[in-house]
């Protein structure tokens, strides 16, 4: 790789964790974020300020950029205008900067409540069914991607996580827990292997043995996860009725 990787949102829980992993991997990053760190970043590592309400800004940290990772957003169900704001004209300035700047491959962070509303207990090929406001911001961005990977001269890997979390608390987590070492070596296979299409989706959880989603995609990633749900205690029996657990479950926000 050439130029360093850029990461937005990389003051959160995600992105500080990758940050750490990728810089003692030796990885030249630029971090982006709204927040200053809770955490000094690594050595080595540049960290812009930034809103991504700022194209122009945007559009400078993704200068020279190898790849982007995007993580920056809402994580949580909120008012829809402010999953507009956030997510999805956040989104659009990530995948602009990076068609302006000529960054040759984005890596968006989707969620699995896109698929959120099929059942806990239906097969594994589960339609687009979003489960939220949150969800739907995703859906555009994944749809965003899709533009953009097929016009705007890039390639792009939407990246479905499940629930990232440093262990699975939750019954549901057995089967969409991602650990954030897990997280980091997805997302960065995502920024970096070969594709075999200029677009792609995929779920990102660990290698839990009980699963609700197909595993496309890994292959084509080299993706192995190297953690799995199955090696924690048992959290208890599942009782979601969607596969979206409360998002699914709660009254749309007013
Ligand atoms: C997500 O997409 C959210 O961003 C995160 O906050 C978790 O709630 C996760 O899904 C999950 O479903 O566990």
């Amino acid at each position: 790789m050439s130029g360093p990787l850029l990461v937005t949102g990389a003051s959160g829980a995600i992105g500080t964790r990758l940050a750490t992993d990728l810089t003692a991997q030796g990885v030249r990053l630029r971090l982006l974020d709204r927040r200053t760190p809770a955490v000094r970043p690594p050595a080595g590592a540049e960290f812009v300020q930034a809103h991504l309400r700022d194209q122009d800004a945007v559009d400078k940290a993704a200068v020279g950029a190898c790849a982007i990772i995007h993580l920056a957003g809402s994580s949580q169900e909120g008012p829809f205008a402010d999953m507009v704001e956030h997510n999805i004209t956040g989104t659009h300035h990530v995948l602009e900067a990076a068609r302006r700047q000529r960054v040759p491959r984005v890596v968006l962070a989707s969620s699995h409540h896109v698929t959120g509303l099929n059942p806990a207990s239906g097969p594994e090929d589960a339609p687009l069914a979003p489960d939220s406001f949150y969800a739907v911001s995703k859906v555009t961005m994944e749809a965003l991607g899709y533009l953009y990977a097929h016009k705007g001269g890039m390639e792009v890997v939407a990246v479905r996580i499940g629930s990232c979390r440093p262990r699975p608390s939750e019954p549901r987590h057995r089967v969409t827990w991602l650990s954030p070492r897990d997280a980091t070596i997805l997302l960065y296979a995502a920024a970096t292997r070969p594709l075999t299409s200029r677009f792609l989706t995929l779920y990102g959880t660990s290698g839990n043995a009980e699963r609700w989603w197909p595993r496309t995609g890994w292959g084509t990633l080299g993706y192995q996860a190297a953690d799995s749900a199955d090696r924690h205690p048992d959290p208890g029996p599942l009782t979601d009725r969607w596969t979206g657990g409360a998002f699914a479950d709660h009254q749309l926000p007013t």
